[in-house]
């Protein structure tokens, strides 16, 4: 008679699991100091979650001090990203003379995603400030308007039209508005963009930001023709440039995160400032730690459990990195990532609930710049994903395992110059005794 074997049961299969585990640890107990009570011995094989009570290097220290979690997998507040392109816009060939960039967060209203960007379309791409004009555009984000898109799924969208387009001489914006982002405060909708009143980069790209009030996302927009957070008075880090406003409804007030480009270029030094405010159309009043990020270009936050979380992606010592600030003030990096969205815009639900147990992201928006080269310049939008939720649960978000194709290393290569000058110096070493 032929006997089927018994399939394990999953109880069964969780409890020899367990069972050698234990054996596991049994055969490896790590040995106790009996008058310290520290363990004693090599760093054990099966990875303590919580902080071992044992001497440990610096850097394992820090992987139990200054983290959520010792593993990416449990850090919530690790994550890699993914890519995709969108559906719905139209670039005119990519021949340089459309673009969109500085996605806003993104928000749910009306049973649709709404997302606000720059959106520039000129006679020519730029051409540099010194050959910009009245219609030729000097930067990416010059002789732009502020336009707006819907979407059903995140992945195609529905260009709507323009939000906020350029004011009239010498109102705030006449020149271009960019890198808008959005407010949700006592059933009203506030678009807080960069208003230029000069052509970025004629000394540099100095702005301030202004806002435009409408009570549905789909306008009218009434702007506000002025300045609502200026820049800083002489002097000041933030003297020149109040870029990327960014919104959050947090500890009952408006948290308008923000970015300036300061110490001239010598070297260039980008840092992160918050303004405070009761009312949407201020006074906002900066914060006196500012700046609270010491790194990162474009803005992107979103409240966390008790605090607000930063994705701090380009510029500066802390680039690439995940910050936290329990208070939304003092940030310390919680994770290292690496290709981050660059302007990410993301999905963030809670934005404006004025939470104190923020649940995260795990989609937006962001740009890819550059393209086309210097003859057709562009910016185009695209959709990045993560887990960067306490409600989600993607391990393979949690990689950090990763490996690029050539050609996305190779399109950093060095510039002829810069080859020619490194070959040399190699010839030139081995000219020296070995
Ligand atoms: C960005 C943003 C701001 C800058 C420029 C356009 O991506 O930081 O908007 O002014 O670059």
């Amino acid at each position: 008679m032929c006997q089927t074997p018994l399939k394990p049961t999953t109880a069964a299969r969780a409890m020899k699991k367990v069972l050698s585990t234990l054996a596991i640890s049994c055969l490896m107990a790590t040995p106790i100091d009996v008058a310290t009570g520290a363990e004693t011995g090599a760093f054990p094989y099966i990875f303590p979650e919580k902080k071992p009570n044992r001497p440990l290097s610096e850097a394992m220290n820090r992987l139990y001090s200054n983290y959520p979690a010792p593993t990416p997998e449990a850090n919530e507040l690790y994550s890699s990203f993914r890519f995709s392109p969108l559906e719905g816009f139209d670039y005119h060939d990519g021949d340089g003379t459309i673009s969109r960039r500085d996605p806003s967060k993104i928000i749910r209203a009306n049973g649709k995603y709404y997302v606000w960007y720059t959106r520039r379309h000129t006679p020519t791409p730029p051409r540099g400030p010194d050959m910009a004009s009245e219609t030729i555009p000097s930067y990416d984000w010059d002789l732009a308007e502020i336009w707006y898109a819907t979407s059903e799924d995140g992945f195609v969208w529905h260009e709507q039209g323009v939000a906020v387009p350029r004011a009239s001489k010498p109102v705030p914006g006449w020149r271009s508005v960019s890198t808008p982002d959005i407010l949700v405060w006592k059933g009203k909708y506030y678009l807080y963009y960069q208003a230029y009143v000069q052509m970025p980069g004629l000394r540099g790209d100095d702005c301030a930001v202004s806002a435009a009030v409408a009570d549905s996302p789909d306008g009218p927009w009434r702007p506000t023709e002025r300045i609502i957070v200026p820049n800083g008075a002489p002097g000041e880090w933030d003297q020149y440039s109040i870029h990327d406003p960014y919104p959050l409804v947090y500890r009952g007030k408006i948290y308008l995160y923000y970015k300036a480009s300061f110490n001239d270029k010598s070297p260039r030094v980008i840092a992160q400032g918050l303004a405070i405010a009761d009312d949407p159309l201020g006074p906002f009043v900066k914060h006196p730690l500012n700046p609270v990020l010491n790194s990162g270009h474009e803005t992107t936050l979103f409240p966390f459990r008790e605090g607000i979380a930063a994705l701090v992606i380009r510029n500066g010592l802390e680039h690439n990195t995940i910050q936290f600030a329990p208070d939304g003030v003092n940030f310390h990096i919680v994770a290292v990532s690496s290709f981050m969205p660059v302007a990410a815009g993301p999905y963030v639900p809670d934005a404006f609930m004025n939470t104190r147990d923020g649940r995260g992201i795990t989609w937006g928006l962001c740009h890819i710049t550059g393209i086309g080269g210097r003859e057709k310049n562009h910016s185009i939008l695209a959709r990045f994903d993560c887990d960067l939720s306490q409600d989600v649960h993607n391990r393979w978000m949690k990689e950090t395992d990763m490996f690029w194709g050539p050609e996305v290393y190779f399109s950093r290569t060095l510039n002829p110059a810069a080859r020619a000058e490194r070959a040399r110096a190699c010839r030139e070493e081995l000219k020296q005794p070995e």
